[in-house]
């Protein structure tokens, strides 16, 4: 007998276990490990190729905040001995190019469409089954659904206007073309000053003939140190692999190093601006991320290791006036995430790079020929928006998801955007996500860390689902409620609350939540592991 097909389906659409969306290192993780399940797949992807982030991040001197020997994938024997990293962080090509490597070496590549951008995907409530539509008019019938889609991979352009009216180049960083912009001789402006713009900015004030930067909220930064590793370095770290794969998951956040085991109040005034000193010199997140915990609870304490990088700032640019712009006065350290940057506060010492503080002469529009701000025009023959993400729920809310009772997943998530442990939203039966909102993220979490935690949870869900004979799992509301709470109560003890950054995201109804969990990697993995542990307590599982 010919099973019925339902009315949303047709001949041409195809039936899997699963679909996956996005090859980013989540996207190509999750690929792996469901086909190592042994599940018939279909991968999606909207770029042309696997990389994700890195994929559509190519502006000039993009590169990776994390140690190499951390932003990796510890699965595959294979590919940690055979992928030389060239330096401690590398730029943007490279990663690229580690993730094409990964794909081609265990073999990925071959269970993804790329060109095919997900915008639809509708749970067949009667039969538990997604069915997933693509802007080429692929459908796909599938089990399970796992998002991939990152958490800062949809570019935000300002509300300014008159960008439309500009007559030169006008680009995304995010959307940087891969044959590269000709920026030599030419006057570029650059519109934001967060970890992307540090980056652009400092790549491109040697090579333009004039940078005009606009900036309305400087940035704490600090000065990366990036040496190139030659064979014996490689081998030295190789050697380290089997503790540090071990070692990222029980940190807070995912990198080799952890907060200081002593608290601030246990160090002298001079212990401590030594071991600041020290932290500095390492040039690395471990200032931020790798000091006291305490920085992100006590203003105080944040205040302190804000002054101390005012200082550093103050002493490499040369026009005081210009150095106080430099140095944010409206957030306290650690509140926001904190760049490494090469000469970037140098680059304000340059006769051809200019700051425009936005604060004192705002952008009034874009004009045909450049930036008009409330007292001046500036002529530019390239703008670059260094403007951001929609974070956290930007590319989810972009696909028209529609789960149980004909609810959509943006409706609920601009009511109140909430997830369970950010892998399951309740009333979207086996949808998985990571990245989402409410699990450890790019705010707080070294990304490939935090995204192999939550693939290998997904993948051992399902897993299990298979190995007991059942077909659906969904979050109930009351777990959801829970965990909404505990990240909700974390959350609120800590400078980064009231942060105006992409960290905390706004929705329509003006309520605001923080979009990572700040419980750190560790107790998260615990916590994860507890409720697969206890049968997946708290889900509905059918
Ligand atoms: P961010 O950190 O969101 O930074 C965006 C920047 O753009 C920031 O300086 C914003 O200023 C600025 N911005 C945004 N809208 C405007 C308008 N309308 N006018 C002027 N300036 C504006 O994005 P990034 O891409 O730099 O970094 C995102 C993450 O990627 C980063 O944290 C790492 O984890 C990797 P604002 O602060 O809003 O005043």
């Amino acid at each position: 007998m010919v099973a019925e097909i339902p009315a949303q389906t047709d001949a041409n659409t195809q039936k899997v276990d699963a679909v996956v969306i996005g090859a980013g290192f989540g996207g190509l993780y999750a690929t792996h490990r469901l086909a190592e399940l042994g599940l018939d797949l279909r991968s999606l992807e909207a770029g042309d190729s696997v990389g994700g982030t890195w994929y559509w991040n190519r502006y000039p001197g993009a590169r990776v905040d994390s140690q190499s020997y951390v932003y990796q994938y510890w699965f595959s024997d294979a590919v940690l001995e055979e992928w030389d990293w060239s330096e401690r962080f590398p730029a943007q090509d490279e990663v690229e190019r580690y993730l094409n490597f990964v794909a081609d070496t265990c073999d990925i590549r071959r269970h993804y469409r790329f060109n095919s951008r997900v915008t639809e995907a509708t749970y067949d409530e009667p039969r538990n089954r997604w069915l997933v539509v693509t802007d080429t008019g692929e459908r796909y019938d599938a089990q399970f659904l796992i998002a991939c889609t990152g958490g800062l991979s949809v570019p935000q352009f300002p509300d300014i206007p008159g960008i439309e009216d500009f007559r030169g180049e006008c680009v995304h960083s995010a959307r940087w073309p891969a044959e590269d912009l000709e920026v030599g001789n030419k006057r570029v402006g650059v519109i934001g000053t967060g970890a992307t713009g540090i980056q652009v900015i400092q790549t491109l004030a040697p090579v333009a003939k004039q940078l005009t930067v606009f900036q309305r909220t400087p940035t704490f930064a600090i000065p990366m140190r990036n040496p190139h590793y030659d064979s014996d370095d490689r081998a030295r770290i190789r050697a380290r692999y089997p503790a540090l794969k071990e070692r990222v998951f029980t940190t807070f956040t995912g990198f080799a190093f952890d907060f200081q085991e002593k608290s601030w109040q246990e160090f002298s005034p001079d212990e401590r601006t030594a071991l600041m000193e020290q932290l500095w010199a390492d040039g690395s997140l471990i200032f931020w991320v790798g000091t006291f915990a305490e920085v992100f609870f006590d203003p105080e304490i944040s205040r302190e290791f804000g002054a101390f990088v005012a200082r550093k700032i103050r002493a490499r640019v040369k026009d005081p006036e210009i150095a106080e712009k430099l140095i944010p006065t409206d957030h306290g350290f650690g509140s926001r995430r904190l760049p490494l940057e090469t000469h970037y506060f140098e680059a304000y010492n340059r006769d051809n790079v200019s700051l425009v503080d936005l604060r004192e002469t705002p952008i009034e529009r874009i004009t045909t020929e450049g930036v008009k701000t409330s007292q001046a025009e500036y002529a530019l023959d390239t703008l670059v928006f260094a403007t951001g993400f929609d974070a956290g729920t930007g590319a989810l809310s972009r696909i028209d998801i529609c789960g149980r009772d004909g609810i959509l997943l943006r409706e609920v998530w601009d009511d109140d955007l909430r997830t369970t442990m950010g892998l399951q939203v309740h009333g979207f039966p086996n949808l998985f996500t990571t990245m989402a909102p409410l699990a450890p993220a790019a705010a707080f979490c070294n990304v490939p860390t935090c995204l192999q935690q939550q693939v290998d949870w997904i993948s051992n869900c399902i897993g299990y689902l298979q190995a007991k004979g059942r077909s659906v799992i969904e979050p109930t509301r009351e777990l959801e409620d829970q965990w909404v709470q505990h990240h909700d109560e974390l959350a609120s003890q800590t400078i980064i609350a009231d942060s105006a950054s992409w960290y905390v995201k706004r929705g329509r109804n003006g309520k605001s939540r923080m979009l990572s969990y700040l419980g750190g990697v560790k107790a998260y993995g615990e916590l994860c592991d507890d409720v697969a542990a206890k049968g997946y307590e708290g889900f509905t599982i059918a």
